[in-house]
């Protein structure tokens, strides 16, 4: 297993639409091993597979305390979604640091595979659905600060690249 690279924005790869996965296979399954650890190692609650820049629709998640419920969605789609919407606030791996409220459905439901190619519903709530639309966002190449005013995403995009600047 190995803990892999995360993509920082403004990264232009964060906004690259992911192809569905065609076939199911030891490849694709460590892949979502890698995630796997990458996401328990950073630590976060989710990853999608565009984060690592492999752009297929593949995403992880565990929001669980114990970190130990390990939940595989592959070529997600919403069939529906509540109309009620709630605030989160969210933050991302790929945008460290920054902290912003976001409104989204408060629940969705999903059809997914995990990764031997079974077919799957799973409906989310509260941090769930929030975890599950931003994953998929980030499927579709959209990154949360995508929701924020042209200004916080100014502010962000520079804090992001002085950041980038002290490392290096
Ligand atoms: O670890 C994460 N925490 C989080 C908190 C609130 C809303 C969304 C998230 S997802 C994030 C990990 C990540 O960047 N996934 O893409
Ligand atoms: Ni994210």
């Amino acid at each position: 297993m190995a803990a892999l690279p995360i993509l920082r924005f403004p990264d232009p790869r964060l906004h690259t639409v992911a192809k569905p996965v065609d076939c199911f296979d030891e490849p694709l399954r460590q892949l979502v091993r890698d995630m796997a650890e990458t996401m328990y190692t950073a630590p976060g609650i989710g990853l999608a597979a565009t984060q690592v820049d492999v752009h297929q629709q593949v995403i992880v998640i565990d929001t669980s305390d114990a970190h130990n419920r390990l939940q595989v969605f592959i070529n997600p789609e919403i069939i529906s979604a509540s109309t009620d919407a709630k605030v989160y606030e969210e933050g991302c791996l790929s945008v460290p640091g920054i902290y912003e409220e976001v409104e989204r459905p408060d629940r969705v439901r999903v059809r997914a595979f995990d990764e031997h190619g079974r077919e799957f519903t799973y409906d989310a709530e509260g941090l769930m659905a929030v975890c599950l639309q931003h994953e998929m966002d980030h499927l579709k190449g959209r990154v949360f600060v995508q929701y924020l005013s042209r200004l916080k995403q100014t502010r962000i995009r520079s804090r992001m690249l002085k950041q980038d600047r002290e490392v290096a």
